[in-house]
């Protein structure tokens, strides 16, 4: 008896002054567990004799509650100690504000053709895609320029091999348009296009859209007013275009459009070189022989295309003043759009 009460009084004094759980945890080994001292003395039990037995486990049993009673009791004193102490020390303030994820989103020239896709989409064309690597046939032959032909020159094309370049317009795209489609086609085709040449205003890749329509009344006045319609879509209603000719080996008769400049709005600047106008693209009707390549009769089908870069437009619209800028991946230059 005397040794149980001294297991109560260590276990109540030990308990009082545990101030981590874990402590207190280790005291419930300590007395409870399985080799716990009040376990150890309820297996003792059988060894006294039979009269003292009863009234020695009805003791045991009560400070077996006890000592467990006092576990549980410490514990949540412990718990709501931590809680009133976070109260003090760490509060959040529910009103502060929250901390800002970084998102990303999509590069300008990606918007930018998003933007164009959309506008022709409301036109009526859809969107065909190829390949970036070409054979000499699709990128130059298909398109009416045959080898040896000095407008091969302009190109500045990158060689993979001899039969293989990396397209230099996306041209080749429509001849495969018109190679698996019938007429009436409305198509148009964004993508990266490829030249030998960097220097401020070029970069070895560029991205261009053209567009293709072939059906059997097709007319240079349906090539102006679709390109009139895209020009107020995408500049604005306030500008102003005009055609001039030109010529391109693919298209037959070709013209170059104009906007009025958007800077300085006519009168002169230095972004139009001082002659209020800034040239956006090249178009035509397309030449007998490129319908020819891509299967089509010429003698029952005409077309018009137009040709043009993205990245132009996009410093146009944006008031961005140095090509190379879309691409030198300088987030302080991307996160403005
Ligand atoms: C341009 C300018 C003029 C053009 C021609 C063709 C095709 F496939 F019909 F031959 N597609 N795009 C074209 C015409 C492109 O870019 C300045």
């Amino acid at each position: 008896m005397n040794n149980l009460n001294d297991i109560l009084k260590e276990a109540t004094e030990g308990i009082k002054k545990a101030s981590l759980s874990s402590e207190v945890e280790n005291f419930r080994v300590r007395y409870l567990g399985r080799k716990g001292r009040i376990t150890l003395a309820m297996s003792s039990l059988a060894t006294l004799p039979i009269d003292q037995r009863k009234e020695a486990g009805k003791e045991l049993n009560k400070i077996k509650q006890e000592v467990e009673s006092m576990i549980e009791k410490r514990l949540s004193e412990i718990t709501s100690l931590k809680r009133e102490n976070l109260a003090d020390g760490e509060w959040i303030d529910v009103t502060a504000p929250g901390i800002k994820h970084t998102v990303g989103h999509q590069h300008l020239v990606t918007q930018t053709i998003k933007d164009m896709v959309e506008i022709f989409s409301k036109l009526g064309f859809s969107v065909a895609e190829g390949p970036e690597i070409e054979t000499d046939w699709y990128n130059f032959e298909a398109v009416n320029m045959p080898k040896d032909h000095p407008v091969r020159d302009t190109q500045d094309t990158f060689f993979i091999n001899e039969n293989l370049v990396l397209r230099t317009q996306t041209t080749p795209v429509q001849i495969r348009v018109m190679q698996t489609e019938k007429p009436p086609i409305r198509v148009i085709v964004p993508g990266k296009t490829y030249r030998r040449d960097s220097d401020v205003t070029h970069t070895p890749m560029f991205h261009q859209l053209e567009g293709l329509v072939v059906d059997e009344t097709v007319t240079l006045a349906d090539l102006k007013g679709t390109l009139e319609a895209f020009v107020r879509a995408f500049f604005g209603e306030e500008r102003k275009t005009r055609f001039r000719p030109h010529h391109f080996a693919f298209t037959e008769p070709s013209i170059e459009m104009d906007v009025s400049c958007g800077i300085c709005g006519g009168g002169g600047c230095r972004v139009c070189k001082y002659s209020g106008w800034v040239e956006i693209l090249g178009a035509g009707m397309v030449h007998p022989n490129v319908l020819k390549n891509g299967g089509i009769d010429p003698e029952k089908y005409q077309g018009f295309a137009f040709g043009f870069g993205i990245e132009r437009p996009a410093m146009l619209r944006n008031n961005i003043d140095d090509l190379r800028l879309f691409f030198d991946n300088d987030l302080r230059f991307l996160e403005q759009f």
